[in-house]
């Protein structure tokens, strides 16, 4: 091989790394390396909050709820979880109407942050008729859904799942995972051209409103060769707000953690996948009970896949209340874990980072299960969804938790920014559950999840001067709002962090250095 072809082939193998295929790369606008989840938001508030926060403070995009109709379930009265029972592709739901839909991705696309719709695509309603949030007709006993149209020839039957009742039961066998239902939701037959297209046209739909990607639902439950073919009917991105050329960015959620026959690595070559794995170990390590010591190989080394191929988050809508292989992650509920996990995540260059955002609900914990775990959003009396009201140091109220408007986590958004493309340098450990590294020589933190308190001069790698730390403080009109951290002519800086600190926490990075020009919000 000649030494330019050569070096064709490594840049080529060089971009497959980065960027995995063109469904796996990210389509944030330049410098945003973040998005959060606006579980349940009406689509009203999400254009305010990229206007007012999103934007300024650094976010990539927003995962958005299921933009389209489904049904209306009122026993229980209006759960979140209804939104994942389509009954058409029509843009209708309890979020808001088709209009309302686009000025929030026009406002939004205007503003650099991004919105990344969740589509369920593997099934329908269960059974049961009724009408849905657009006023579509709906027959799950028949398999009637005249505002797509589906009809029952579109779903599979007895030919294709052999479970016996025609719901899954044993996630060991590939066949009944793909064919059969998940939790008796009506499964779309994705083999048959028509039922692909009437997916992928639900999505250029999307597409060519100005989305720029999608979380896909349930994926597992689809064969990966039925997912390619509607991926392939997807037009590029639309060039009024996008690049010409353009694909979107797609995560597909497959829960896989090891001990089941269904693998992520036959999601990758696709598409990311959702990491499940990444949740329940640093909630591992974050409750004290495996030392932070080990994170220093975090990534790969710890049996998760390629960074490239992942996107990755501490807690998501349903393993936070015990849905969805969850249990044993780590939530707003422990606040003072979880700002620390959610430090180290955005801290850490492995995988494309997702901040959830959530809403309060009365937990009623019965035998290790949350009896009130289907509570829907915030509401008024009329079930309409209610809007977030906005608290004088930016936090939420009205019921709503909005982790991505912690301090200690919008911060972490903005280093996560500005040290992207670093590597871990500069590594530091008490041997036991204290931790601290560097990004390059562009930012450092370091994490006390010990019993004893951190007191020690570090080597940050950062330049000279005085430092705000992002964690008590902000940096503005020159100051530091919280506390400072000097770092000397050597790179050394001493940190003291008390181990019973509601944050034990300190990030630094030459974004909130004292003298540099303003606040850097990317
Ligand atoms: C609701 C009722 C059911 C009822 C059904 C139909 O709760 O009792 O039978 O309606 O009437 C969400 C809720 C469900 C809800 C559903 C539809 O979580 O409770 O059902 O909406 O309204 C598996 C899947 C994974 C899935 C999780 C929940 O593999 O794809 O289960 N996650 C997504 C979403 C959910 C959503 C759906 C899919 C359905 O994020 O919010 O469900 O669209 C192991 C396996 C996992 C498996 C897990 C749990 O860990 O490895 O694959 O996850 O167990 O079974
Ligand atoms: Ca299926």
């Amino acid at each position: 091989m000649s030494d330019a072809m050569f070096l064709i082939v490594c840049s080529i193998a060089f971009f497959h790394s980065v960027y995995g295929g063109t469904f796996s790369n990210p389509t944030c606008a330049p410098g945003r390396y973040t998005i959060t989840h606006l579980f349940e938001w009406k689509w009203t508030d999400i254009a305010d909050e990229c206007e007012k926060f999103l934007g300024p403070y650094g976010y990539c995009g927003v995962q958005i709820s299921p933009p389209n109709e489904n049904r209306v379930v009122t026993s229980p009265n209006r759960p979140w979880w209804e939104r994942y029972q389509p009954v058409s592709y029509k843009l209708v739901t309890r979020s808001g109407t088709e209009a309302e839909f686009r000025n929030m991705v026009d406002r939004c696309n205007k503003v650099n942050v991004r919105i990344y719709a969740d589509v369920v695509i593997n099934h329908m309603t269960g059974g049961g008729s009724g009408s849905g949030t657009g006023g579509s007709r709906y027959d799950g006993g028949s398999l009637s859904y005249p505002g797509v149209p589906f009809s029952s020839w579109d779903f599979n039957a007895g030919s294709e799942c052999h479970s016996g009742d025609g719901d899954i039961h044993n996630y060991n066998d590939p066949n009944e995972v793909r064919n059969c239902r998940l939790v008796s939701l009506r499964d779309l037959k994705m083999s048959k051209d028509y039922v692909r297209d009437k997916v992928a046209d639900y999505m250029n739909n999307l597409i060519n409103i100005g989305v720029a990607g999608f979380r896909v639902d349930a994926a597992k439950h689809m064969w990966p060769g039925d997912l390619r073919a509607v991926f392939g009917k997807l037009h590029n991105l639309n060039t009024k707000y996008f690049n010409s050329g353009q694909k979107p960015f797609i995560f597909q959620e497959v829960i896989d953690m090891g001990g089941e026959a269904i693998k992520a690595a036959e999601y990758t070559p696709i598409a990311r996948v959702t990491n499940f794995i990444y949740g329940i170990k640093i909630a591992d390590v974050f409750r004290g009970n495996n030392p932070a010591k080990y994170l220093k190989n975090w990534g790969s080394a710890w049996g998760m896949p390629s960074p490239f191929d992942v996107v990755v988050f501490i807690d998501n809508h349903d393993n936070q209340r015990g849905h969805g292989g969850g249990g044993g992650v780590l939530t707003h509920f422990e606040h003072r874990a979880y700002k620390m996990a959610t430090a180290f995540m955005l801290a850490h260059p492995y995988g494309f980072t997702r901040v959830m955002s959530s809403y309060d609900w009365p937990r009623n914990i019965v035998n290790g299960e949350d009896k009130n775990n289907w509570y829907g959003p915030p509401h008024n009396g009329d079930m309409s969804i209610k809007g977030r009201s906005i608290k004088a140091d930016l936090s939420c109220g009205n019921g709503w938790t909005c982790e991505h408007r912690w301090r200690q986590i919008y911060n972490m958004v903005a280093f996560r920014n500005l040290v992207f493309g670093t590597t871990v340098n500069n590594w530091w450990d008490n041997g036991n559950k204290a931790i601290a590294f560097s990004r390059g020589n562009r930012g450092f933190i370091v994490i006390n999840d010990d019993t004893v308190d951190v007191n020690a001069n570090l080597q940050t790698g950062l330049p000279q001067g005085t430092y705000c730390d992002v964690i008590s403080g902000n940096y503005e009109n020159g100051a530091c709002t919280g506390n400072e951290v000097h770092v000397g002519g050597d790179g050394r800086a001493h940190f003291h962090i008390s181990h019973q600190s509601e944050d034990p926490v300190v990030a630094i990075h030459i974004g909130a250095k004292k003298g540099s020009p303003k606040k850097v919000i990317l």
